[in-house]
């Protein structure tokens, strides 16, 4: 097994699929977190794009939270049965990634005037969003894709603080099928020891 640090700053967001697939896997890590203002402009530049997260596979460093999770999954079983599927859990977490994308979007502006004018436009998107992923949860049998476990739903419930925090409420509390993955995900026993041990930091309950 090769040794595994995975580098993020001291949050939940991008890092946490990441975190859950080796908690899933039952995959040890090291789990290296930082603070933004102290020992981010030190690090920046060791990182091969100057963004985290960055897993080290045996010393080897490689960016993008994505195809890390994709990385991860493939090793215990969390990919699909066959090419068709593997794509349509792709492009959930590519969805996913497009509706945080909307609301960070918002939630990072700094000019006031702009922040509410995002915020009016996220408040329509976001239900478009998640409306559709609802729907897609249902027809397939209380999952994303397959009517099984996979690394769209991980990625989509370890990235529920974060989107929860960004839009300052419980985005999925309308959405009984989202609810309801939330919770089969989180009770999970893997995860759910995880989220018991792991470190507190921002965006999480
Ligand atoms: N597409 C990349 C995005 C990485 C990214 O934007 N990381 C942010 C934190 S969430 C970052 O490193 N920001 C610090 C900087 O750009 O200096 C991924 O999914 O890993």
């Amino acid at each position: 097994m090769p040794s595994y640090k995975l580098s993020y700053f001291t949050a939940t967001a991008l890092g946490e699929p990441i975190r859950f697939l080796f908690s899933y896997a039952g995959i040890e890590f090291v789990d290296e977190r930082f603070d933004y203002e102290k020992d981010w402009p030190k690090l920046k530049p060791t990182m091969p794009f100057g963004k985290v997260p960055v897993l080290e596979v045996d010393g080897k460093k490689i960016d993008q939270s994505v195809a890390i999770g994709r990385y991860l999954a493939k090793q215990c079983g969390l990919v699909g049965k066959n090419d068709w599927e593997s794509l349509e859990i792709d492009a959930t977490v590519d969805t996913i990634h497009d509706l945080r994308a909307n609301i960070a979007g918002f939630h990072y502006e700094s000019n006031e005037q702009a922040k509410e004018e995002k915020l009016k436009a996220a408040k329509e998107t976001v239900p478009y969003y998640l409306e559709r992923l609802d729907a897609q949860v249902k027809k397939n049998g209380g999952y994303f894709v397959g009517g099984t476990l996979t690394w769209a739903d991980l990625t989509f419930v370890a990235l529920l603080d974060y989107l929860n925090y960004m839009m300052n409420e419980d985005i999925v509390e309308k959405y009984e099928n989202l609810k309801q993955l939330q919770k089969k995900v989180e009770e999970l026993p893997a995860i759910k020891s995880w989220i018991k041990k792991r470190p507190p930091t921002m965006y999480q309950k």
